[in-house]
């Protein structure tokens, strides 16, 4: 019997036929290979634009939200001669929902701590005495006052116990003293003495402003109110915060008025009862990725506070909900 023959000649020999088995399998799993890294692209692009289009929103969110902060803060300096704790600015902005995320946001009083840029003055300064108190009560960088001093004031001359150029100059890493104010506190973890638990302590009590702006006694915390003081009492000073809360200081002479017993003003050098530079902070949701800013924010225009940041980030594994310390 005559074996049949295929139409398109004699069968390949047996390896021939598995090389092209092999060819066939190989073609197959590069053609699968190939849908899957496109498939993976598209995906991992379609991803990219998608976060890239929150993170666009969040940011434009956020510096809508500071515009928004400005002109309430504007508003208000129009028709209020004194800014205290029960005004609309003060009252920290609760989550909004929006479509996809959400917005809120705060303002605070920066003149309602110590101005640490005073410490450039003259050392026998009233403002200095105070910043010295605090120091002392919250656990900041007492002996590093001088140093803090000269690194801000602009001259070349070392206070007592101060340090400047030549001090720097001898450190491991040298460097120079600032010779300038400073425009963020935390720089003053840069001063020779000055801990970074110390700075810590006292930072949130602290702010960088220009020079001679004086210090809203109707916005003070108690640990800044305390440091007003000559031997302050804390039964004392918790008395003042609860006759502030009854009715606002209209006046420097209001606040020297009412003062519990037990508490007398060192001195009322650089005080008021209005405010003219806040911090406002705003954060803004949009899918996965959040935006947040902080920004010094001066009541009369032209006058910098350079403390504006700006930062987006993509958020895992959920929202962060912490509140926004000013630090
Ligand atoms: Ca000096
Ligand atoms: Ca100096």
């Amino acid at each position: 019997m005559t074996p049949r023959r295929s139409a398109r000649g004699p069968a390949p020999a047996g390896p021939a036929r598995g090389a092209a088995v092999i060819l066939a399998m190989l073609l197959a799993a590069l053609a699968a290979a190939i849908a899957v890294t496109l498939f993976s692209d598209q995906q991992r692009w379609t991803r990219a634009v998608l976060q890239r289009r929150d993170q666009v929103q969040a940011q434009a969110l956020v510096i809508a939200g500071v515009q928004w902060a400005q002109q309430i803060l504007h508003a208000d300096g129009r028709v209020k001669p004194v800014d205290h704790l029960g005004e609309a600015w003060a009252a920290a902005l609760p989550p909004i929902p929006l479509e996809n995320g959400e917005i809120r946001g705060a303002i605070s009083d920066a003149t309602a701590r110590l101005n640490v840029n005073a410490l450039g003055g003259a050392a026998d300064d009233v403002e200095r005495e105070r910043i010295e108190r605090l120091f002392a009560q919250r656990g900041g960088p007492v002996n590093a006052v001088d140093a803090i001093a000269d690194w801000i004031d602009a001259d070349a001359v070392v206070r007592p116990g101060g340090a400047e150029d030549a001090a720097y100059g001898e450190q491991p890493v040298p460097g120079l003293a600032a010779n300038a104010p400073v425009v963020r506190v935390a720089e003053l973890s840069a001063v020779l003495g000055v801990s970074l638990p110390s700075l810590t302590a006292v930072s949130p009590f602290l702010a960088a402003l220009p020079a001679g702006t004086p210090l809203n006694v109707n916005t003070a915390p108690p640990e800044v109110l305390a440091a007003l003081f000559k031997d302050a009492r804390s039964d004392a000073v918790a008395a003042l915060v609860a006759a502030r809360a009854q009715r606002a200081f209209s006046s420097v002479a209001d606040f020297r008025s009412r003062l519990p017993a037990g508490l007398t003003l060192s001195g009322e050098t650089s005080l008021a009862v209005r405010s003219d530079f806040f911090y406002v902070s705003v954060e803004a949701r949009q899918g996965t990725t959040i935006a947040r800013a902080r920004a010094g924010a001066p009541r009369r225009p032209r006058q910098g506070l350079a403390d504006d940041r700006l930062a987006g980030r993509r958020m895992t594994p959920a929202p962060t909900r912490a509140e926004h310390q000013v630090n």
